[in-house]
Protein backbone atom coordinates (compact mmCIF):
# COMPACT_ATOMS: atom_id res chain seq x y z
CA UNK A 1 0.00 0.00 0.00
CA UNK A 2 1.23 3.52 -0.89
CA UNK A 3 0.75 6.17 1.90
CA UNK A 4 1.02 9.62 2.24
CA UNK A 5 1.75 10.90 5.23
CA UNK A 6 1.33 14.71 5.69
CA UNK A 7 3.74 16.57 8.24
CA UNK A 8 5.71 13.38 9.29
CA UNK A 9 9.21 15.57 10.67
CA UNK A 10 6.68 16.81 13.53
CA UNK A 11 5.44 15.10 16.73
CA UNK A 12 2.62 12.44 16.21
CA UNK A 13 3.54 12.01 12.51
CA UNK A 14 6.56 10.95 12.79
CA UNK A 15 6.19 8.49 15.40
CA UNK A 16 3.04 6.94 13.25
CA UNK A 17 5.45 6.53 10.33
CA UNK A 18 8.32 4.89 12.57
CA UNK A 19 5.30 2.68 13.78
CA UNK A 20 3.93 1.90 10.16
CA UNK A 21 7.14 0.88 9.27
CA UNK A 22 7.83 -1.58 12.01
CA UNK A 23 4.08 -3.08 12.00
CA UNK A 24 3.99 -3.00 8.20
CA UNK A 25 7.05 -3.45 6.31
CA UNK A 26 5.21 -3.47 3.20
CA UNK A 27 3.71 0.16 2.79
CA UNK A 28 5.49 2.38 0.82
CA UNK A 29 5.77 6.08 2.57
CA UNK A 30 5.85 9.36 1.48
CA UNK A 31 6.22 12.04 3.71
CA UNK A 32 4.99 15.80 3.12
CA UNK A 33 6.19 18.11 5.12
CA UNK A 34 7.35 21.91 5.11
CA UNK A 35 9.85 21.82 7.64
CA UNK A 36 8.76 24.80 9.45
CA UNK A 37 10.11 25.43 12.71
CA UNK A 38 8.03 22.27 14.07
CA UNK A 39 9.28 20.17 12.00
CA UNK A 40 12.84 18.12 12.39
CA UNK A 41 14.12 15.96 9.37
CA UNK A 42 15.67 14.18 12.70
CA UNK A 43 12.74 12.55 14.01
CA UNK A 44 12.82 10.52 11.09
CA UNK A 45 16.78 9.15 11.31
CA UNK A 46 16.66 5.69 11.23
CA UNK A 47 13.99 5.50 8.14
CA UNK A 48 14.59 8.52 5.84
CA UNK A 49 16.11 5.51 3.70
CA UNK A 50 12.91 3.54 3.53
CA UNK A 51 10.69 6.21 2.53
CA UNK A 52 9.92 9.68 -0.21
CA UNK A 53 10.63 12.59 1.51
CA UNK A 54 9.17 15.29 0.05
CA UNK A 55 9.74 18.94 1.24
CA UNK A 56 6.72 21.22 0.54
CA UNK A 57 3.56 23.31 2.01
CA UNK A 58 -0.12 21.63 2.22
CA UNK A 59 -0.91 24.92 1.09
CA UNK A 60 0.42 24.41 -2.41
CA UNK A 61 -2.76 22.75 -4.75
CA UNK A 62 -0.64 21.78 -7.40
CA UNK A 63 2.51 19.63 -5.29
CA UNK A 64 -0.98 18.07 -3.27
CA UNK A 65 -3.12 17.33 -6.55
CA UNK A 66 0.73 15.08 -7.87
CA UNK A 67 1.16 13.53 -4.55
CA UNK A 68 -2.18 12.70 -4.05
CA UNK A 69 -2.45 11.27 -7.42
CA UNK A 70 -0.01 8.80 -6.56
CA UNK A 71 -0.69 7.45 -3.52
CA UNK A 72 -3.58 5.06 -2.41
CA UNK A 73 -4.19 6.47 1.34
CA UNK A 74 -3.31 10.22 2.98
CA UNK A 75 -2.85 10.40 6.59
CA UNK A 76 -3.67 14.09 7.16
CA UNK A 77 -1.37 15.25 10.27
CA UNK A 78 0.18 18.36 9.33
CA UNK A 79 -0.92 21.17 10.93
CA UNK A 80 0.20 24.65 12.72
CA UNK A 81 -0.66 22.99 16.23
CA UNK A 82 0.67 25.33 19.35
CA UNK A 83 -2.68 27.04 20.78
CA UNK A 84 0.19 29.78 21.98
CA UNK A 85 1.38 30.55 18.55
CA UNK A 86 -2.08 30.42 17.65
CA UNK A 87 -3.00 33.62 19.84
CA UNK A 88 0.06 35.55 18.67
CA UNK A 89 -0.26 35.09 15.27
CA UNK A 90 -3.07 33.15 13.81
CA UNK A 91 -2.24 33.81 9.87
CA UNK A 92 -0.27 30.28 9.28
CA UNK A 93 -3.15 28.80 11.11
CA UNK A 94 -5.48 29.32 8.49
CA UNK A 95 -3.74 28.83 6.07
CA UNK A 96 -2.38 25.42 6.76
CA UNK A 97 -4.99 23.75 8.92
CA UNK A 98 -7.76 25.39 6.66
CA UNK A 99 -6.40 26.10 3.23
CA UNK A 100 -4.02 22.96 3.20
CA UNK A 101 -7.17 20.28 4.46
CA UNK A 102 -8.68 21.45 1.63
CA UNK A 103 -6.14 20.88 -1.00
CA UNK A 104 -5.73 17.44 0.53
CA UNK A 105 -9.56 16.09 0.16
CA UNK A 106 -10.19 18.11 -3.15
CA UNK A 107 -6.94 16.05 -4.46
CA UNK A 108 -8.65 12.67 -2.85
CA UNK A 109 -11.67 12.85 -4.35
CA UNK A 110 -11.03 13.69 -7.49
CA UNK A 111 -8.63 10.79 -7.76
CA UNK A 112 -10.65 8.91 -5.40
CA UNK A 113 -8.21 8.34 -2.74
CA UNK A 114 -8.93 7.50 0.94
CA UNK A 115 -7.74 10.03 3.06
CA UNK A 116 -7.92 9.70 7.46
CA UNK A 117 -8.33 12.97 8.72
CA UNK A 118 -6.27 14.05 12.22
CA UNK A 119 -7.71 16.31 14.46
CA UNK A 120 -8.00 17.30 18.18
CA UNK A 121 -10.85 17.54 20.96
CA UNK A 122 -10.18 20.89 21.39
CA UNK A 123 -13.08 21.08 18.81
CA UNK A 124 -15.18 20.42 21.55
CA UNK A 125 -14.41 23.98 23.21
CA UNK A 126 -13.76 22.42 27.03
CA UNK A 127 -15.83 21.46 30.36
CA UNK A 128 -16.34 22.20 33.88
CA UNK A 129 -13.99 20.55 36.68
CA UNK A 130 -17.11 18.70 38.37
CA UNK A 131 -18.79 18.08 35.00
CA UNK A 132 -19.79 14.31 34.85
CA UNK A 133 -20.10 14.42 31.24
CA UNK A 134 -17.14 13.95 28.95
CA UNK A 135 -16.66 14.64 25.37
CA UNK A 136 -18.48 11.86 22.87
CA UNK A 137 -18.91 12.61 19.14
CA UNK A 138 -22.16 14.16 19.10
CA UNK A 139 -21.00 17.22 21.39
CA UNK A 140 -21.10 20.15 20.01
CA UNK A 141 -18.11 22.27 18.28
CA UNK A 142 -17.84 24.97 20.62
CA UNK A 143 -13.82 25.75 19.66
CA UNK A 144 -11.95 27.89 21.40
CA UNK A 145 -8.91 29.20 20.78
CA UNK A 146 -7.75 30.66 16.72
CA UNK A 147 -6.32 26.79 16.59
CA UNK A 148 -8.71 25.24 17.61
CA UNK A 149 -11.13 27.03 15.60
CA UNK A 150 -9.46 26.20 12.31
CA UNK A 151 -9.15 22.59 13.61
CA UNK A 152 -12.86 22.73 13.54
CA UNK A 153 -13.11 24.35 9.87
CA UNK A 154 -10.88 21.66 8.88
CA UNK A 155 -13.38 18.73 10.49
CA UNK A 156 -16.05 20.24 9.21
CA UNK A 157 -14.83 20.93 5.55
CA UNK A 158 -14.09 16.80 5.61
CA UNK A 159 -17.29 16.32 6.82
CA UNK A 160 -19.35 18.46 4.14
CA UNK A 161 -16.93 16.54 1.38
CA UNK A 162 -17.96 13.02 2.60
CA UNK A 163 -21.90 14.46 2.28
CA UNK A 164 -21.69 16.26 -0.93
CA UNK A 165 -18.78 14.29 -2.67
CA UNK A 166 -19.02 10.89 -1.41
CA UNK A 167 -15.47 11.53 -0.01
CA UNK A 168 -14.01 8.43 1.22
CA UNK A 169 -13.25 10.16 4.83
CA UNK A 170 -12.95 8.99 8.26
CA UNK A 171 -11.77 11.46 10.90
CA UNK A 172 -10.21 11.13 14.85
CA UNK A 173 -10.32 13.61 17.67
CA UNK A 174 -7.61 12.53 20.17
CA UNK A 175 -6.81 14.33 23.16
CA UNK A 176 -3.15 15.63 24.41
CA UNK A 177 -0.32 13.37 23.56
CA UNK A 178 3.09 12.67 25.12
CA UNK A 179 6.06 10.45 24.39
CA UNK A 180 9.27 10.85 22.26
CA UNK A 181 10.06 13.58 20.04
CA UNK A 182 7.38 16.47 21.02
CA UNK A 183 8.54 19.99 20.80
CA UNK A 184 9.59 22.03 23.81
CA UNK A 185 7.44 24.43 23.13
CA UNK A 186 4.61 22.21 24.56
CA UNK A 187 3.98 21.31 28.21
CA UNK A 188 5.63 18.23 29.16
CA UNK A 189 8.82 18.63 27.14
CA UNK A 190 9.19 21.87 27.90
CA UNK A 191 8.72 21.25 31.70
CA UNK A 192 11.39 18.14 31.18
CA UNK A 193 13.83 20.02 29.47
CA UNK A 194 13.79 23.42 31.82
CA UNK A 195 14.85 20.56 34.38
CA UNK A 196 17.36 19.27 32.80
CA UNK A 197 18.78 23.38 31.89
CA UNK A 198 18.21 23.77 35.64
CA UNK A 199 15.14 26.08 35.17
CA UNK A 200 12.12 25.94 37.26
CA UNK A 201 8.80 24.50 35.05
CA UNK A 202 6.16 27.14 34.22
CA UNK A 203 2.73 26.72 35.31
CA UNK A 204 0.29 28.77 33.44
CA UNK A 205 -2.21 30.31 35.82
CA UNK A 206 -3.28 28.67 38.98
CA UNK A 207 -2.52 25.47 37.18
CA UNK A 208 -6.17 23.75 37.58
CA UNK A 209 -6.63 22.63 34.24
CA UNK A 210 -7.06 19.24 33.14
CA UNK A 211 -5.70 17.38 30.16
CA UNK A 212 -6.40 13.75 29.25
CA UNK A 213 -3.35 12.59 28.05
CA UNK A 214 -2.30 9.65 25.73
CA UNK A 215 0.74 7.73 24.49
CA UNK A 216 1.61 9.34 21.31
CA UNK A 217 1.94 5.33 20.10
CA UNK A 218 -1.71 4.54 21.73
CA UNK A 219 -2.78 7.26 19.43
CA UNK A 220 -1.45 6.13 16.48
CA UNK A 221 -2.63 2.37 16.93
CA UNK A 222 -5.73 4.12 17.08
CA UNK A 223 -5.49 5.60 13.88
CA UNK A 224 -4.47 2.45 12.14
CA UNK A 225 -7.67 0.94 13.80
CA UNK A 226 -9.74 3.35 12.49
CA UNK A 227 -8.18 3.09 8.86
CA UNK A 228 -8.28 -0.58 8.71
CA UNK A 229 -11.93 -1.25 10.37
CA UNK A 230 -13.76 2.31 10.89
CA UNK A 231 -16.80 3.14 9.16
CA UNK A 232 -16.65 5.60 5.90
CA UNK A 233 -17.85 8.72 6.92
CA UNK A 234 -17.60 8.46 10.81
CA UNK A 235 -15.77 10.70 13.41
CA UNK A 236 -13.83 8.63 16.48
CA UNK A 237 -12.75 9.78 18.65
CA UNK A 238 -9.74 8.73 20.78
CA UNK A 239 -8.68 9.04 24.50
CA UNK A 240 -7.25 6.90 27.34
CA UNK A 241 -8.95 8.09 30.35
CA UNK A 242 -5.67 10.09 31.50
CA UNK A 243 -7.06 12.90 33.08
CA UNK A 244 -4.06 14.90 35.19
CA UNK A 245 -4.11 18.65 35.92
CA UNK A 246 -0.92 20.38 35.21
CA UNK A 247 0.32 21.05 38.75
CA UNK A 248 0.17 17.31 39.22
CA UNK A 249 2.12 16.49 36.19
CA UNK A 250 4.33 19.46 37.01
CA UNK A 251 5.01 17.90 40.41
CA UNK A 252 5.40 14.04 39.12
CA UNK A 253 8.34 15.41 36.60
CA UNK A 254 9.93 17.39 39.66
CA UNK A 255 9.62 14.22 41.26
CA UNK A 256 10.67 11.54 38.90
CA UNK A 257 13.45 13.83 37.72
CA UNK A 258 14.68 13.64 41.49
CA UNK A 259 13.31 17.59 42.39
CA UNK A 260 11.42 19.14 45.35
CA UNK A 261 7.89 18.58 43.71
CA UNK A 262 7.56 22.71 45.03
CA UNK A 263 10.18 23.90 42.30
CA UNK A 264 8.31 25.47 39.73
CA UNK A 265 6.91 28.81 38.98
CA UNK A 266 3.70 30.55 38.28
CA UNK A 267 3.88 31.98 35.31
CA UNK A 268 1.12 34.43 33.11
CA UNK A 269 -2.06 32.09 31.88
CA UNK A 270 -3.03 31.69 28.63
CA UNK A 271 -5.72 34.09 27.16
CA UNK A 272 -9.38 32.17 26.77
CA UNK A 273 -7.10 29.12 28.47
CA UNK A 274 -9.25 25.84 28.02
CA UNK A 275 -10.20 24.23 31.52
CA UNK A 276 -10.94 20.77 31.16
CA UNK A 277 -10.50 17.73 28.33
CA UNK A 278 -11.99 15.19 28.55
CA UNK A 279 -12.69 11.65 26.39
CA UNK A 280 -15.08 8.73 26.10
CA UNK A 281 -13.85 7.03 23.69
CA UNK A 282 -16.42 3.99 24.00
CA UNK A 283 -17.29 3.99 20.13
CA UNK A 284 -13.54 3.35 19.08
CA UNK A 285 -13.10 0.90 22.04
CA UNK A 286 -16.71 -1.21 21.48
CA UNK A 287 -17.26 -1.05 17.72
CA UNK A 288 -13.50 -1.27 16.52
CA UNK A 289 -11.76 -3.00 19.58
CA UNK A 290 -9.17 -0.72 20.18
CA UNK A 291 -7.52 -0.38 23.42
CA UNK A 292 -4.48 1.64 24.89
CA UNK A 293 -1.01 -0.10 26.01
CA UNK A 294 0.15 2.60 27.88
CA UNK A 295 -2.41 2.45 31.08
CA UNK A 296 0.37 3.87 33.59
CA UNK A 297 0.88 7.56 33.54
CA UNK A 298 3.81 7.46 35.71
CA UNK A 299 5.73 4.97 34.14
CA UNK A 300 4.86 6.61 30.04
CA UNK A 301 6.04 9.88 31.61
CA UNK A 302 9.37 8.41 32.97
CA UNK A 303 10.24 6.80 29.60
CA UNK A 304 9.45 10.33 28.34
CA UNK A 305 11.87 11.75 30.74
CA UNK A 306 14.44 9.03 29.56
CA UNK A 307 13.84 9.69 26.20
CA UNK A 308 14.66 13.62 26.49
CA UNK A 309 17.68 12.89 29.18
CA UNK A 310 19.00 10.57 26.45
CA UNK A 311 18.26 12.76 23.12
CA UNK A 312 19.60 16.29 24.01
CA UNK A 313 21.16 16.37 20.33
CA UNK A 314 17.45 16.29 18.98
CA UNK A 315 15.60 19.23 21.65
CA UNK A 316 18.90 21.76 21.97
CA UNK A 317 18.64 23.21 18.30
CA UNK A 318 14.92 24.54 19.22
CA UNK A 319 15.11 25.15 22.83
CA UNK A 320 16.82 29.04 23.15
CA UNK A 321 14.38 29.78 20.55
CA UNK A 322 11.25 28.67 22.28
CA UNK A 323 12.11 30.09 25.22
CA UNK A 324 12.71 33.31 23.61
CA UNK A 325 9.29 33.52 21.97
CA UNK A 326 7.62 32.44 25.95
CA UNK A 327 10.06 35.39 27.77
CA UNK A 328 8.34 37.75 25.38
CA UNK A 329 4.80 37.66 26.75
CA UNK A 330 4.81 35.47 30.22
CA UNK A 331 6.57 36.22 33.48
CA UNK A 332 6.48 34.63 36.74
CA UNK A 333 2.95 35.54 39.03
CA UNK A 334 4.13 35.53 42.36
CA UNK A 335 1.23 33.23 44.51
P1 LIG B 1 3.71 19.27 15.33
O1 LIG B 1 3.60 20.75 15.42
O2 LIG B 1 4.69 18.56 16.19
O3 LIG B 1 4.06 18.86 13.83
C1 LIG B 1 3.45 19.48 12.72
C2 LIG B 1 4.24 19.11 11.46
O4 LIG B 1 3.53 19.67 10.33
C3 LIG B 1 5.66 19.69 11.43
O5 LIG B 1 6.56 18.71 10.97
C4 LIG B 1 5.57 20.85 10.43
O6 LIG B 1 6.78 21.07 9.73
C5 LIG B 1 4.47 20.34 9.50
N1 LIG B 1 3.76 21.44 8.83
C6 LIG B 1 3.28 22.58 9.39
N2 LIG B 1 2.73 23.36 8.44
C7 LIG B 1 2.86 22.70 7.27
C8 LIG B 1 2.48 22.98 5.93
N3 LIG B 1 1.86 24.13 5.61
N4 LIG B 1 2.72 22.06 4.98
C9 LIG B 1 3.36 20.90 5.29
N5 LIG B 1 3.77 20.59 6.53
C10 LIG B 1 3.51 21.47 7.51
O7 LIG B 1 2.24 18.72 15.55
P2 LIG B 1 1.73 17.40 16.30
O8 LIG B 1 1.62 17.67 17.75
O9 LIG B 1 2.51 16.22 15.82
O10 LIG B 1 0.24 17.32 15.74
C11 LIG B 1 -0.03 16.59 14.54
C12 LIG B 1 -1.51 16.61 14.28
O11 LIG B 1 -2.20 16.01 15.38
C13 LIG B 1 -2.11 18.01 14.13
O12 LIG B 1 -3.08 17.95 13.11
C14 LIG B 1 -2.75 18.28 15.48
O13 LIG B 1 -3.84 19.17 15.34
C15 LIG B 1 -3.21 16.90 15.86
N6 LIG B 1 -3.34 16.63 17.31
C16 LIG B 1 -2.30 16.87 18.15
C17 LIG B 1 -2.41 16.55 19.51
C18 LIG B 1 -1.27 16.75 20.47
O14 LIG B 1 -1.42 16.50 21.66
N7 LIG B 1 -0.09 17.17 20.03
C19 LIG B 1 -3.60 15.99 19.98
C20 LIG B 1 -4.65 15.77 19.10
C21 LIG B 1 -4.51 16.08 17.76
O1 LIG C 1 4.66 26.05 29.88
C1 LIG C 1 3.49 25.68 29.90
N1 LIG C 1 2.82 25.68 31.10
C2 LIG C 1 1.52 25.28 31.20
O2 LIG C 1 0.96 25.30 32.31
C3 LIG C 1 2.80 25.22 28.71
C4 LIG C 1 3.51 25.21 27.39
C5 LIG C 1 1.50 24.80 28.85
N2 LIG C 1 0.87 24.83 30.06
C6 LIG C 1 -0.51 24.32 30.16
C7 LIG C 1 -1.50 24.78 29.13
C8 LIG C 1 -2.43 23.59 29.01
O3 LIG C 1 -3.42 23.63 30.03
O4 LIG C 1 -0.41 22.89 29.97
C9 LIG C 1 -1.54 22.39 29.25
C10 LIG C 1 -1.04 21.72 27.98
O5 LIG C 1 -0.54 22.75 27.12
P1 LIG C 1 -0.01 22.44 25.63
O6 LIG C 1 1.07 21.43 25.67
O7 LIG C 1 0.24 23.74 24.97
O8 LIG C 1 -1.27 21.69 24.99
P2 LIG C 1 -2.80 22.10 24.73
O9 LIG C 1 -2.96 23.57 24.62
O10 LIG C 1 -3.64 21.36 25.74
O11 LIG C 1 -3.00 21.47 23.25
C11 LIG C 1 -2.41 20.19 22.93
O12 LIG C 1 -3.38 19.17 22.93
C12 LIG C 1 -4.33 19.22 21.92
C13 LIG C 1 -1.71 20.22 21.59
O13 LIG C 1 -0.74 21.25 21.59
C14 LIG C 1 -2.69 20.42 20.47
O14 LIG C 1 -2.04 20.35 19.21
C15 LIG C 1 -3.72 19.34 20.55
O15 LIG C 1 -4.72 19.58 19.60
Amino acid sequence: MRILVTGAAGFIGSNFVHLTLATRPEAQVTVLDALTYAGALASLDGVLDRIDFVQGDVADAALVDRLVAATDLVVHFAAESHNDNSLTDPRPFVQTNLVGTYNLIEAARHHRVRYHHISTDEVYGDLELDDPKRFTEDTPYNPSSPYSATKAGSDLLVRAWVRSFDLQATISNCSNNYGPRQHVEKFIPRQITNVIDGVRPKLYGEGLNVRDWIHVDDHNTAVWTIIDTGRIGETYLIGADGEVNNTDVIRLILELMGRSPEGYDHVTDRAGHDLRYAIDAGRLRTELGWTPHYRNFREGLQATIDWYVANEAWWRPMKDATEAKYAATQSVVAR
